[in-house]
């Protein structure tokens, strides 16, 4: 599984540091929707969920977090902790978020509006879900 980090031009000088995200120029979709989590209580996993095409860039502007990604063959584990760091997420890929510093806040830009029917949140439903993709793919 490819893992894209993008790192995020700084805009910096004397007074400080200044990050600027536009649409299909900085993040490869348009920014259709943007919500951003905090306060997340010590030892708690968020997300448990796949979607079905809904693409997002996480960027932990504030502290740091762990963010597991399992596409249903293999797992990998990525640490955002730099605020110009953005980690992509695309469909069809299981994650979870965990290990959150008392301070962090996690930025999330998506593709798509709030839709809970794009979401897969049975890890069982996930892997039947992508294998019969990857089987639909392979008769073609
Ligand atoms: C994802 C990970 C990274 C809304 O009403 N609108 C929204 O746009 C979102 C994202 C959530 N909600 C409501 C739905 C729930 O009642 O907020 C509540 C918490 O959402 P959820 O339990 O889905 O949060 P996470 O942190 O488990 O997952 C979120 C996103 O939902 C998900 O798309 O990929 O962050």
């Amino acid at each position: 599984m490819k893992v894209i980090k993008y790192s995020f031009q700084i805009h910096g000088d004397a007074r400080g540091q200044l990050i600027a995200l536009e649409e299909f120029k900085d993040i490869p979709f348009q920014i259709k929707r943007v919500y951003y989590m905090y306060d997340t209580v010590k030892d708690v996993v968020r997300g448990k969920h796949a979607h079905k095409s809904l693409q997002q860039i996480l960027i932990c502007i504030h502290g740091k977090c762990k963010i597991l990604l399992d596409n249903g063959q293999e797992k990998k584990i990525v640490p955002l902790e730099k605020p110009y760091e953005g980690l992509f997420v695309g469909n069809d890929i299981w994650r979870e978020m965990y290990e959150f510093s008392p301070d962090a806040v996690l930025l999330v830009l998506a593709s798509e509006l709030y839709d809970e029917s794009d979401y897969i949140r049975d890890y069982e439903e996930f892997l039947e879900f992508v294998s019969d993709k990857k089987d639909s793919v392979i008769k073609k």
